[in-house]
């Protein structure tokens, strides 16, 4: 998996971030854009994400490629491909938390390259070119959280489903090479761009809400195997481990249910070439039962922080 990295380009990726999507973190903010009220709620998972949003404040980016399990597609990997997208975005399972007016600017350019570097390897690939296309609340929670301000354009890649069609191996190496396209096609661009991995760990939820959905006594991980495999994996990221904590990402999607089936963490990994240096940890809570990591990769050292 780490052949075939070019270099001396003049793009780069300057951050990766690990951005848990549950509607619930968005509902407790309160932005005006959602029409829910809330009370509150996972406050461990929302101050993490405002850390990282400071820092990201303080990193020179041109634009923030997000890649989603909630933009599914069975026939190749699929990348937004209009300058606007203007809707609202209803969570099916929590309409009652998430109903998000969304007004977003969309880096074309760069999904084009994105698109064309990839389809250049052999992925099979396609631009999302509806204006009425309904933008997914994966992109939504974790564009928020990371960026408030909505003041810098995105690009969303879907989630080909190559876990469900085949298996957790075949994502990991399709993904992975969907990374490594990503990573040319950013370098040729000369842009700096944040990657954003979009998802939860373990993944087993409740199937029953509590009355009061922010009500934090009622909050817990759905299982204590869960928890332990989500430590394990984040054991291994403050180690610097990611090509191994890769390699047994289907052995853990398998144990936990875990979104890692979506691909986007692999994409990221892949693309950062397999960090061997420690993941900022910014915060790690259940929501539903669901086990919910904020973390980022730096590349540059001297930025480069103990968070938690
Ligand atoms: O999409 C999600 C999720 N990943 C985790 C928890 C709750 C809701 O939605
Ligand atoms: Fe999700």
């Amino acid at each position: 998996m780490l052949e075939n990295y070019p270099s001396n380009m003049t793009g780069e990726i300057v951050l990766g971030a690990l951005a848990p999507h549950p509607p619930h973190l968005v509902y407790a903010e309160n932005p005006e854009q959602n029409e829910a009220y809330a009370e509150g709620g996972w406050e461990t998972l929302r101050w993490g994400y405002q850390r990282l949003a400071r820092k990201l404040k303080t990193i020179d980016y041109d634009a923030m490629v997000v890649f989603t399990p909630h933009w599914q597609t069975y026939i190749g990997t699929h990348f937004l491909g209009l300058p606007h997208f203007k809707s609202k975005s209803v969570d099916p399972v929590f309409p009652n938390l998430f109903r998000f007016n969304y007004d977003l600017t969309v880096d074309v350019e760069l999904a084009e390259a994105m698109h064309d570097e990839a389809a250049n390897s052999g992925i099979i690939t396609k631009m999302m070119r509806n204006p009425d296309f309904r933008v997914d609340y994966g992109t939504i929670v974790s564009c928020h959280l990371l960026n408030p301000s909505w003041d810098k354009p995105i690009v969303t890649i879907s989630s080909n489903r190559n876990t469900h069609y085949y298996s957790a191996e075949v994502m990991n190496e399709q993904s992975a090479a969907l990374g490594r396209a990503c990573k040319k096609a950013i370098e040729e661009s000369g842009k700096k761009v944040v990657l954003v991995s979009s998802h939860s760990l373990s993944h087993r939820h409740f199937t029953t809400e509590a009355p009061l959905p922010e009500d934090m006594s009622k909050e817990h991980i759905y299982n204590h195997s869960n928890y332990v495999w989500d430590m394990k994996l984040i054991e291994m990221m403050r180690e610097g481990k990611m090509k191994q904590v890769v390699d047994i990402l289907p052995e853990y999607t398998e144990q936990t249910i875990a979104e890692t089936d979506a691909g986007a963490f692999t994409w990221m990994m892949s693309a950062l070439e397999f960090p061997q240096y420690p993941a900022e940890i910014y915060g790690y809570q259940s929501v539903i039962g669901t086990g919910n990591l904020v973390a980022s990769w730096d590349p540059n050292e001297q930025t480069r922080e103990l968070v938690l």
